[in-house]
């Protein structure tokens, strides 16, 4: 498959461990757990090594949200494709009329393409490049009625490990109330992918009276790699 096609210089599929710069290698060394086909030539960029959903993470919470959402809700808009973890997990649930996927950077979009086709779900995944609020008010809002949001965002990078509870109200680009805002506007269906330690009453506070907001963390080898809050009155079930 990584013979197929010419990757950028800005993409890397590091075969070796020499190979890797030193502060990718240890997400280098969980390269299997990020993508079980990673041999089969997936695409990453230096930096899309950090932001990854673990395959077996974004397999679960792709059934999750499949299972929560309500059926009139038949497409999924993943706002920070990256490498494409996410999104590929959600066009292999099947559960998708149509997943959009959006990524503001053209060659870490390239790696998502590419890695679609590894995974053998290319032709299920509409893909846009540019600013996530600006395509979902521009091209996605005819869909809005129809559609479940998820936001796989920049947390500020791998520095967020060093606070004991993560203020969601600093983090970088984006924070909480700015994602929260933006993505209310298109549908009222909105998973958010956050640190483990995110600051739960913060996520609390934007929660309706009448819509509980679960939040659930995703774990890998009895540890919690990441949380998921989900606004708008999903039914999750549990299994
Ligand atoms: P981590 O804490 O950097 O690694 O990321 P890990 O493997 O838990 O560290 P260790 O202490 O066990 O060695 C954990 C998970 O958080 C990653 O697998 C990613 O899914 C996610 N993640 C990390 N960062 C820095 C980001 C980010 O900026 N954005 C998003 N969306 N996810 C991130």
């Amino acid at each position: 498959m990584s013979g197929d096609e010419e990757a950028p210089p800005e993409i890397h599929h590091y075969e070796n461990r020499g190979e890797v710069p030193w502060d990718i290698q240890n997400y280098w060394c969980q390269r299997y757990d990020l993508f079980s086909k990673y041999d089969e030539g997936v695409w990453l960029t230096d930096d899309a090594w950090f932001g990854v959903t673990p395959e077996p993470v974004a397999t679960k919470i792709a059934g999750h949200i499949a299972r929560a959402a309500p059926s009139e809700r038949k497409v999924l808009v993943d706002a920070f494709a990256g490498a494409g973890g996410n999104s590929i997990a959600f066009a292999r649930s099947g559960h998708w009329k149509r997943v959009y996927a959006i990524e503001k950077d053209p060659v870490v979009l390239r790696c998502a393409q590419h890695n679609a086709k590894v995974y053998g779900v290319a032709d299920k995944i509409t893909w846009f490049l540019g600013d996530c609020f600006e395509i979902i008010k521009s091209q996605l809002k005819d869909l809005a009625p129809y559609s479940v949001l998820f936001a796989s965002p920049p947390w500020g990078g791998p520095g967020y490990r060093g606070a004991s509870v993560f203020d969601l109200r600093t983090m970088e680009p984006y924070s909480l109330n700015t994602l929260y805002t933006e993505f209310s506007l298109f549908t009222s269906y909105v998973v958010l992918y956050l640190p483990r330690t995110s600051d739960l009453n913060q996520l609390a506070k934007l929660v309706k009276d009448d819509q509980p907001a679960p939040v659930m963390h995703y774990c890998m080898r009895g540890a919690s790699k990441a949380l998921c809050v989900f606004y708008g009155g999903f039914q999750l079930q549990l299994s």
